[in-house]
């Protein structure tokens, strides 16, 4: 048995690592910069990844013999330009700790994108964003409260900044006016504590966290807010009741506006709101005949949370720092050669952003590298990218490659683009996303949050059974034809409680009536972590699924009637 197997790719992989000494595999690891320890912690992590890697590779080529991945694909497809070597230089630069983590804003991310628009000028990649560029921007605005200049007293008493208060990121003044709503959420056919009052010019006071059971939806969909009321009705500012002060989640909100937040578009105009602890709460319902003790206690009765206006002396200034900035989706095309088909295009893409940095003592690890999310979709677009560039035979299609920013803060750079794209939407034959496509079981330690991972020759596919038969008939029939990995679509399923099929940068596309499709690995214990390194990457997984990526975008391209033509069953599409 293991004769016939040392023809398949397994076998060869198993005899270069056993012919290569095992010190200089070690050696070879890690970052010279990287201070002693750790560094010998990554080389015992990944010594026991390749001994997993042995046993797992020779069980794997004795059961898969049906799996021969350096074969050409049938179709065409340049997919021997894909290649693990490429990858990885890619991945090392793309997932470095210089990048920073590649945070929305941050000057990391423009790195990482300076970096793909030199690979694309070099390969001859069009520029596929705004005004001839390759960029498509995303506007951001950032606030922070700044606590110096801002000051609250009420009834006569200071209050103190981070202890009696915390305040939100919007500026403004409050009013004396108060009206006391109880928990404060309005909710169609349900508790509405504002009936019969005309809120403008005065402030809410609301009791935190006491939101009426069996609430269900999304905020400003389903129910609205003490905030969102506030807006709608021309309020002058919201205070909320809020035992929790001094509490970590009080902490974490109070640094949170103080590090400033970043929102999608242009300032809006808002409703400024404190947060008042328990003493702040005592001052300023003194004289009100509502009972602070009682709001503040653990059990809040129906009976104590009946709307009820009085009047306070409040004096509350909130100084907040307003900055905008632009974050942009890196965009490269190419042209389709069909004179009627190159006006229709096939979308593929991958968000480039992740999560940043955080604040950790010195010596230990703060960056979130983001190699698997999604760094292995962003250097497998790269890789390509340049494979079509460089083929002498264009698809009849035109292909735009998409890197969005802003994925982490919610989809942002996708949604962005499908509100102002650079080509035609209602023409649009397909689109395709990668996120988290670079670790296998195999290849990853044996513990409980890897489960979920894909095994080698294994990838999930999610959304044309939910939005495009004819796209996952077309999916199939390519990758039957060329690899036959294990296209898994456990997941695409409209019934599948995860709903992973409208969790990344595809589902804004679906959501206009485009076949859609996510390419994905799984989640597992790196996920979102500051673990998510190059060295838990599997290069031999990504180079077989990116080619197994192309040849089906490659088809996508080319064949003569587009899924699209076919129409969509997405539940929720609006287009
Ligand atoms: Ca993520
Ligand atoms: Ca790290
Ligand atoms: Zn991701």
């Amino acid at each position: 048995m293991l004769i016939i197997c040392t023809s398949c790719r397994f076998m060869q992989l198993y005899a270069q690592k056993t012919r290569r000494p095992p010190t200089q595999n070690l050696m070879s690891v890690g970052n010279d910069f990287d201070p002693p320890s750790r560094n010998m912690q990554r080389m015992l992590r990944f010594a026991v990844v390749q001994r997993r890697l042995l046993v797992a590779t020779l069980a794997g080529a004795c059961l898969a013999p049906s799996l021969v991945f350096a074969q050409a694909a049938p179709n065409g497809a340049p997919v021997e330009v894909v290649d693990r070597v490429k990858l990885r230089a890619h991945m090392e630069f793309i997932a470095s700790d210089l990048l920073e983590g590649r945070d929305t804003g941050s000057r990391g991310l423009q790195l990482a994108a300076k970096y793909i628009v030199s690979h694309l000028k070099q390969w001859g990649v069009q520029p596929g964003g705004v005004d001839g560029t390759y960029f498509h921007p995303l506007p951001m605005t950032s606030s922070r409260v700044v606590p110096d200049g801002t000051k609250v007293s009420v009834n006569g008493k200071a209050l103190v900044y981070g202890e009696d208060y915390i305040a939100d990121t919007q500026p403004g003044q409050l009013s004396g006016d108060l009206v006391f709503v109880g928990h404060g959420y309005r909710v169609p056919n349900g508790d509405n504590p504002y009936a019969g009052l005309d809120l403008k010019g005065k402030t809410i006071v609301a009791v935190a966290g006491a939101a009426p059971a069996g609430l269900r939806g999304r905020p400003g969909t389903d129910y609205e807010t003490p905030a969102l009321v506030a807006r709608a009705e021309g309020a002058a500012g919201v205070i909320m009741l809020d035992r929790r002060a001094g509490s970590p989640n009080w902490t974490q909100r109070r640094s949170r506006s103080e590090a400033g937040q970043m929102r999608p578009g242009r300032p809006q105009p808002g409703v400024p709101a404190l947060s008042l602890g328990p003493a702040g709460a005592t001052a300023l319902l003194s004289g009100s005949g509502l009972d602070a003790d009682a709001l503040m206690g653990a059990t809040v009765t129906p009976e104590l949370l009946k709307t009820k206006a009085f009047r306070a002396e409040v004096s509350a200034a909130i100084q907040v720092d307003t900055q905008e900035s632009v974050s942009h989706n890196v965009c490269g095309l190419i042209p389709g050669t069909d004179p009627t088909l190159k006006a229709e295009t096939v979308i593929l893409g991958a968000h480039y952003d992740h999560v940043g940095m955080r604040e950790v003592p010195a010596g230990q690890d703060g960056i979130f590298n983001g190699a698997d999310d999604d760094g292995s979709g962003t250097v497998a677009l790269l890789n390509m990218a340049e494979a079509i560039a460089k083929n002498p035979v264009k698809p009849k299609r035109s292909i735009l490659f998409i890197w969005f920013t802003g994925e982490e803060r919610g989809l942002l750079g996708s949604r962005e683009f499908v509100a102002n794209p650079t080509v035609d939407l209602s023409k649009t034959a397909a689109m395709f996303t990668i996120d988290m496509i670079g670790r296998t079981k195999e290849t990853s330690p044996d513990v409980p949050a890897n489960q979920s991972l894909v095994n080698k020759g294994q990838i999930f596919l999610i959304g044309p059974k939910v939005f495009s038969p004819a796209l996952s008939s077309l999916m199939n029939r390519v990758n039957d034809s060329y690899q036959k990995l294990n296209l898994d679509q456990r997941y695409d399923d409209p019934n599948d409680p995860n709903r992973f099929w409208a969790r990344s940068d595809h589902y804004p596309f679906a959501e206009v009536g485009i076949p859609a499709a996510f390419f994905f690995g799984g989640t597992h214990a790196d996920y979102h972590q500051v673990s998510d390194e190059i060295e838990l990457i599997d290069f031999e997984q990504l180079e077989i699924v990116s080619r197994a990526i192309l040849a089906i975008l490659w088809e996508t391209a080319n064949t003569p009637v587009s899924p699209r033509a076919a129409g969509t069953t997405n539940p929720n599409a609006r287009g």
